[in-house]
């Protein structure tokens, strides 16, 4: 199997894991990137055992659109069951580096109203120790020097993300060589630094649930 193939069965596995489990009140937060984009093609399939979704990405909303799902506003939604996303790195505690993709302020606030955080990944993206995928970082505009140089100074080498800017308006520093072997403590560091809105570290946050594609199927780790 391929990698994308691999992306394919964890998302289908991600339905097989929610559908048992949903009403016709259930409302789904969903993540983004290419793994994401798989279940929402999937999720496509039982759009009828479900109340709707919540997106994490403007990219997100329209291909749940254009299948006819519903997307609501996350401030008009008093619960969400369920949040599946893909990530860029997790380790065996399911700690998670996301924002590859730049959503990661959406993607944190939909895992921090989630009962459930379900990532689904390939088994490329499992690590023993966080860190070989730069750290992207969405930092306010007027703020990149000042963060840039508060990174440098927690052992990071920040670089800006050229021509990229986020669904919030903002820019992403995506921070090279930072030690993550501690990622709940860096993650509150950078969140200290005035000017960062969110760190893709999601150690404080950890998934609830992680499916892995591999060669022998799919694992489930919790
Ligand atoms: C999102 O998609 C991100 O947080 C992460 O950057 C990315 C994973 O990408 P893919 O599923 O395309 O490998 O979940």
């Amino acid at each position: 199997m391929n990698q994308d193939q691999l992306k394919e069965a964890v998302a289908k596995a991600a339905l097989d894991y929610i559908h048992p489990k949903l009403s016709e009140d259930s409302i789904i937060g969903v993540g983004t990137g290419s793994t994401a984009n798989y279940f929402i093609d999937a999720l496509a399939t039982i759009k009828t055992s479900f109340d709707g979704t919540v997106a994490s990405s403007e990219a997100t909303a329209e291909r749940l659109k254009s299948h006819g799902i519903p997307v609501y506003e996350l401030n008009t939604v008093p619960h969400l069951e369920f949040y599946i996303d893909g990530a860029d790195e997790t380790n065996d505690r399911l700690e998670l580096i996301k924002g590859g993709g730049g959503a990661l302020t959406r993607e944190k606030i939909v895992a921090a109203v989630a009962q459930e955080f379900v990532c689904i990944v390939d088994d490329t993206k499992m690590v023993d120790i966080l860190g070989e995928f730069p750290l992207p970082i969405e930092v306010l505009p007027m703020a990149r020097s000042h963060v840039a140089r508060e990174l440098v100074k927690l052992g990071g080498d920040p670089v800006y993300r050229e021509g990229f800017v986020t669904d919030n308006g903002n820019i992403i520093l995506d921070i090279h060589n930072m030690d993550l072997s501690a990622p709940i403590s860096v993650e509150e560091r950078i969140n200290q630094i005035t000017g960062v809105v969110t760190n893709g570290l999601f150690a404080c946050r950890p998934a609830n649930v992680l499916l892995m594609g591999t060669a022998e199927g799919v694992k489930t780790i919790t």
